[in-house]
């Protein structure tokens, strides 16, 4: 719902062509383009930037992704500290099997830990950029967004005063939990969603990767997989069921899972560690559409969740976010609207392909945890298949990557 404007006079009012809400990759990445184009904006953030700058989260960025962040000028200290993927392991009816997903398409991933990303956006965007960002504000409200004079507004968390942002176009980027979505006309949006019905244990372990690359296992008593972040830091999840109380996991129930689940023959093992954070994802996702009402633009998981199965959310944020940064500042700087016509629709055709390519690989990963002998049964046929048929092998290898010509 959008709620009519604060006095336009009042002496807490300002103006900014653009106000950003949210602080994520999504929202940084827009502020960061349209400062490079010298137009102005203000980022509302609910969290401290301490807050965000060690919020764990994503790791995985694809090739593109980070193409698209160089052209941008953000992609200095990934550059210089990501690891470099080539290869992904799968592991079943207990052997090992290679994926050389970089010797099929001539394209890897980046792993980078979400947080430093989000350090080096915030640095770009307030220390060098010279943006404007306003951490811990309180009850951000949007105003007008169907008239061309739309205002953000939120309380001042020093003086407790709401502050009025008058402005041309407001860019949603809080998140799956934020409230730009809220302001959608229900008649006019529609929100398209998949449960999985699957719960995953997202860890954080103090220990060293225990493989060179992402492994995947897949076995009868769930999914499980290990995903580097850092020399120090490694992700693993474990199937589990949905809602299920994070504390049911303790330190050696955990450990003794990973083991069963990764295990296979000649595989290193794993390396333990201190868990540094567990908690519990209700797997599902969703999508908006459209993604645009007025003078608002969804943008990031804000616009449409993607469950991190395929490690696909802050790549689509950051998709987002570049046509979204480059459609602004063409409007702003040339009366260009060619980019905030079509943006809705360029967005939606890779998130789809995403969602689809998700669910896909929920199947490979569940099924044969799902006491069903048939799943069972065509699941392992279809990772067979990864193995002894180049053309799904190149097919997987350029859904994993995002890696289409066009979408
Ligand atoms: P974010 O990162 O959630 O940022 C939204 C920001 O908005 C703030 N906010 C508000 N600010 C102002 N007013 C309000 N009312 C507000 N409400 C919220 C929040 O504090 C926050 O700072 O959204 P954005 O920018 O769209 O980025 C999306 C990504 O963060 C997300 O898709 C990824 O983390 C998903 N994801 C992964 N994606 C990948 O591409 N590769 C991966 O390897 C990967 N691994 C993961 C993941 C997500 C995970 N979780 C926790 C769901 C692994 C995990 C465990």
């Amino acid at each position: 719902m959008t709620l009519p404007s604060p006095h336009p006079n009042s002496p807490s009012a300002h103006r900014s062509p653009v106000v950003v809400v949210g602080a994520g990759p999504a929202g940084l990445t827009i502020g960061n383009v349209l400062r490079a184009a010298d137009v102005d904006c203000v980022v509302l953030e609910t969290e401290s930037r301490q807050f965000i700058e060690t919020r764990p989260r994503a790791g995985v960025i694809e090739e593109w992704a980070v193409r698209g962040l160089q052209q941008r000028g953000l992609a200095g200290n990934l550059l210089a500290r990501a690891q470099v993927h080539t290869e992904c392991e799968f592991r079943f009816g207990g052997e090992r099997y290679r994926f050389a997903y970089s010797d099929l398409t001539d394209h890897h991933h980046y792993v980078y830990p979400q947080p430093l990303l989000v350090t080096d956006l915030v640095r770009e965007y307030a220390d060098v950029r010279g943006g404007d960002i306003r951490f811990g504000v309180r009850d951000v409200r949007l105003h007008d967004l169907d008239s061309d004079r739309p205002s953000a507004s939120y309380l001042c968390p020093e003086t407790g005063q709401r502050q009025v942002i008058h402005c041309d176009f407001v860019a949603g980027c809080d998140g799956a939990r934020g409230m730009t979505r809220d302001a959608l006309p229900a008649q006019q949006a529609r929100i398209a969603r998949h449960d999985y019905g699957i719960g995953w244990l997202a860890l954080l372990a103090e220990a060293p990767p225990s493989a060179d690359c992402v492994v995947f296992g897949i076995h009868p008593r769930g999914f499980a997989g290990h995903m580097a972040r850092s020399p120090e830091v490694t992700r693993y999840y474990l199937q589990c069921p949905p809602g299920d109380d994070p504390e049911n996991w303790t330190h050696d129930r955990v450990w003794t899972e990973l083991r069963a689940r990764l295990g296979a023959s000649g595989a290193p093992p794993l390396t333990e560690g201190r868990l540094i954070e567990k908690r519990v994802l209700d797997m599902h996702d969703y999508v908006v559409e459209p993604l645009v009402s007025g003078r608002l633009f969804l943008a990031g998981d804000a616009a449409h969740l993607v469950a991190p199965i395929a490690a696909k959310g802050m790549n689509l944020a950051l998709y987002d976010a570049f046509l979204l940064g480059d459609a602004l500042v063409a409007h702003l700087t040339k009366g260009d609207g060619a980019g905030l016509d079509g943006y809705a629709r360029a967005c939606l055709r890779r998130v789809w392909d995403y969602q689809e390519f998700s669910q896909w690989l929920s199947d490979i990963y569940h099924g044969p945890a799902s006491d069903d002998p048939f799943v069972t049964g065509t699941t392992l046929a279809r990772l067979r298949r990864l193995f002894t048929s180049p053309a799904a092998a190149r097919s997987f290898a350029e859904q994993y990557l995002g890696a289409a010509d066009a979408y």
